[in-house]
């Protein structure tokens, strides 16, 4: 058993048995508590913050809140009450750190040492950003990126731009991006960036800004810190620049989920989770035997469309004994989950089915 520590005011809500608190800031799903079905509960989903959130007061009128759009023909600014009455759609999409996994990397790359758990699959409710955009005109002619901006309070004395949450991304994710108020069908939390956060599905979770208090077309990519030289894959020893590839779309990946450590001999049933990242999966593979031999696995609950995960399932009988179990997912592209991670200064992307088995003993 590991020492539990207290939830954070601003997350005091959260199931302090289904989450593992690594810092007030960053509080990691258990690898057992994400369960069997498609939906993440809202309490059970990890959180990270970059900065301490706002107070609550911001989500206490949601429908006053207000967002500046620019680099569209017309610049407005909208209230969330506006936005409401432009348009509405649901999408079901994995929520993913970028960092999720950094705890298999073996030269200690700095920041959360998360496992499995900094990732979970809800449901967003919102207006689709190409209707909004469409409202204003349509964006301005020569816009390459989306600017995000986060509602933080930034402290005093700082360089805003080394610490400001405020993230671009390619225009090219304006077909699926959406500006969310409901979180599984509920009011977005502060903890989840209420009053409002631009949510891009397919994307990394360092794109989804909380409390989103301007969205911008841009020609180029924000020169904040958190874009220009954070979230960079880069070689390990390396400092981060904006050549480096972004932490944007996500690729194909899956683990296993229970049973861990331990079972009883005879029937067992190995539950993971397997998405495609911005393409559909095709399907997901299991192996007892740390990937020698691998057997497909059955897709469980509803699909829930391109940028929502699959539970899946593996009904095996086990005899007594040391096993590893693995997962390997595929996309609808053929591209195939690595058996190695790829190794990189700060941890991110890690996507390697080797790293993220289970060794399991069977008596
Ligand atoms: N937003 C804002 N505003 N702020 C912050 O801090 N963070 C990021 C996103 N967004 C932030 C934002 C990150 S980094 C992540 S992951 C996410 O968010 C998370 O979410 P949640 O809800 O879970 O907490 Mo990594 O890539």
């Amino acid at each position: 058993e590991e020492p539990k520590s207290a939830l954070p005011d601003y997350a005091s809500w959260k199931d302090e048995n289904a989450v593992i608190v690594h810092s007030a800031n960053t509080l990691e799903t258990r690898r057992d508590a994400i369960g069997s079905g498609v939906v993440t509960p809202s309490n059970h989903l990890y959180v990270r913050n970059n900065l301490p959130a706002p107070g609550n007061e911001i989500v206490a009128d949601p429908d006053a809140w207000e967002l500046r759009i620019e680099g569209v023909n017309t610049p407005a600014t909208l209230t969330l009450a506006e936005l409401k009455k432009i348009g509405i759609e649901s999408v079901t999409a994995v929520l993913q750190c970028s960092g999720n996994g950094r705890q298999f990397f073996t030269h200690g790359p700095g920041g959360t040492q998360w496992g499995v758990g900094a990732a979970g699959c809800v449901v967003w409710t919102g207006v689709p950003l190409r209707d909004v955009v469409a409202k204003l005109g349509g964006v301005k002619d020569g816009m390459e990126y989306i600017t995000g901006t986060g509602g933080e309070t930034l402290p005093a004395g700082l360089d805003p731009k080394t610490i400001m949450v405020e993230r671009s991304i390619p225009t090219r994710a304006l077909d699926q991006a959406i500006l969310a108020w409901e979180l599984n069908d509920e009011a977005l939390p502060l903890t989840h960036g209420g009053p409002l956060r631009l949510v891009i599905p397919g994307y990394y979770g360092v794109n989804n800004v909380k409390y989103v208090k301007q969205v911008a077309f841009t020609e180029s990519q924000t020169d904040a810190k958190i874009q220009a030289s954070g979230y960079r894959i880069r070689d390990v020893g390396v400092k981060g620049a904006p050549d480096q590839p972004s932490m944007w779309e996500m690729p194909v990946k899956s683990w296993v989920t229970t049973p861990l450590e331990k079972a009883g001999s005879g029937r067992n049933m190995i539950h993971g989770v397997a998405f495609g990242g911005n393409n559909p999966l095709d399907k997901v593979e299991v192996s007892i035997d740390g990937g020698s031999n691998w057997l497909e696995a059955r897709l469980l609950g509803p699909d829930m469309g391109r940028f929502a995960w699959r539970p899946f399932v593996l009904a095996i009988d086990l005899a007594p004994g040391e096993y590893r179990i693995v997962s390997r997912a595929s996309d609808s592209e053929g591209n195939a989950q690595p058996q190695e991670r790829t190794e990189n200064e700060r941890g991110y992307g890690n996507a390697s089915w080797s790293d993220h088995g289970l060794s399991l003993t069977v008596s």
